[in-house]
């Protein structure tokens, strides 16, 4: 199916260069820099209001960019919205609805196509450096997925010692275990940095899933904690501190992440790539309210209110997305993937599914999005999206917002809008109808 889908992809490339000019896209192919923040809350950057957390390089980006005020994840935890990233669909129908172990039989299925896997046939370089979570990366691995090179781990491990919560060293190169001294977010920025310059000349996406800001909590110069040989799955597996010192381990995290992103621009910089590269930055879900910010949002991770999937969000290309702009438009996870296909020009091979829709519109050009419903599903929560409209489920509890008044959730106006109800229940259970069940992993 992956060599089909190849051949085709190569085909409409063939057509597509042949084809008359329509835009900067078919002349020079934009560099893509997505970086994904792991746990990162609504408030928890300075563009979003934090006034506690330093996070100047991704202030900076935000201001001289396009901002979201309402980006959602596609999960409220780290593997779905992550399988949504790479597929362009719902989780639902990308094979991971939930977060996954360790194990070597869950996963984002091998035969889906990944954005890796529609990049590199129109000529991009792909690379991951840091964390992958959808599938063991000795079975489920990007390099299984598309990408050329990887240095990444399965989950979350210990940022020192690099052990991770099934009590195994959790570092890996190109799928093989390749365990090395170092902060991990010191080692995801060396190998960002290292790609940009070893593929300055051509085309590169370069995904970027940090692993800051997921516990364990851990700031660079706090200690090792996990050791091999046993599991970390009880209140240790937030790391070796105190509990009051938790938020402070989480900035000093985030301000970590926040050098990265800066060391990985500043490169960009000095190569004379930042007119050719689109940085795009975002959240893979909501973060712990005890630890970071959701800011104005109700719940937090694992939560189908906004806390747990509205994230920060933003686009920076220097030249093409005019600086300072911030934008309402409703965007999810999955729509980076069309997206992508409409800014580097990647053919889409016909018969491919996608759930999610281009923003290369909203980011270039100012235009709206056409409305939508917009749906997520976790264990027993549902939620579905119409316009300002939210309907949120959790087994026979039932709560309708209107967020454009009530962005933090807090009056349920069900009880007067039982007709909005219905139509919005009826929604949803033709979208879980049409998802079905999650993809077996294989
Ligand atoms: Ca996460």
């Amino acid at each position: 199916m992956k060599k089909c889908l190849s051949l085709c992809s190569w085909f409409a490339l063939g057509l597509w260069l042949g084809a008359p000019s329509s835009g900067a896209a078919a002349e020079v192919r934009p560099n893509v820099v997505l970086v994904l923040i792991d746990d990162l809350g609504y408030g928890d950057l300075g563009c979003y209001g934090n006034t506690r957390h330093r996070t100047p390089h991704l202030d900076r980006l935000a201001a001289e960019g396009i901002r979201f005020t309402d980006f959602h994840s596609n999960g409220a935890v780290c593997s779905p919205t992550r399988a949504a990233l790479l597929t362009g669909q719902y989780p639902q129908r990308s094979g991971i609805e939930a977060a996954i172990g360790f194990t070597l039989t869950e996963g984002v299925p091998l035969e889906k196509t990944t954005i890796a896997e529609l990049l590199a046939p129109a000529g991009y370089r792909c690379g991951i450096f840091g964390k992958w979570h959808v599938g063991h990366v000795t079975r489920f691995g990007p390099n299984a997925q598309g990408f050329h090179e990887s240095h990444c781990s399965n989950n979350n491990p210990d940022y020192h010692s690099h052990v991770s919560r099934d009590g195994n060293v959790d570092w890996w190169k190109n799928q093989h275990l390749a365990d090395e001294p170092g902060y991990l977010t010191d080692l995801v920025t060396r190998y960002s940095v290292r790609f940009i310059r070893e593929n300055r000349a051509q085309p590169f996406f370069l995904y970027v899933p940090q692993l800051g800001v997921h516990f364990p909590y851990q700031g660079p110069g706090d200690p090792p904690h996990r050791t091999t040989g046993r599991a970390w799955n009880g209140d240790d597996r937030y790391g070796p501190l105190p509990k009051s010192q938790y938020s402070r381990a989480y900035r000093e995290m985030l301000e970590a992440v926040d050098a990265s992103v800066g060391e990985i621009a500043a490169t960009l910089d000095e190569l004379g790539l930042r007119e050719n590269t689109l940085i795009l930055v975002c959240s893979d879900n909501g973060t712990y309210s005890w630890v970071g910010s959701n800011g104005p949002l109700r719940g937090q991770k694992g939560d189908l209110h906004e806390g747990g999937h509205r994230v920060p969000a933003f686009a920076n290309w220097r030249g093409r997305i005019a600086p300072g702009r911030v934008t309402s438009a409703t965007a999810l996870t999955m729509d980076l993937l069309p997206t992508l296909l409409a800014i580097s020009g990647a053919p889409r091979p016909s018969g491919l599914r996608l759930d999610g829709v281009d923003l290369s519109g909203v980011l270039l050009r100012d235009e709206l999005l056409a409305p939508r419903p917009l749906f997520w599903r976790d264990a027993d929560q549902r939620a579905v999206r119409r316009g300002p409209w939210k309907l949120v489920t959790r087994t026979a509890q039932t709560e309708l917002f209107n967020l454009t008044d009530d962005v933090g959730e807090k009056n349920d106006l069900a009880a007067g809008h039982s007709e909005l109800v219905r139509e919005l229940k009826g929604e949803l259970a033709a979208w879980e109808l049409a998802v079905g069940s999650p993809v077996k992993s294989r």
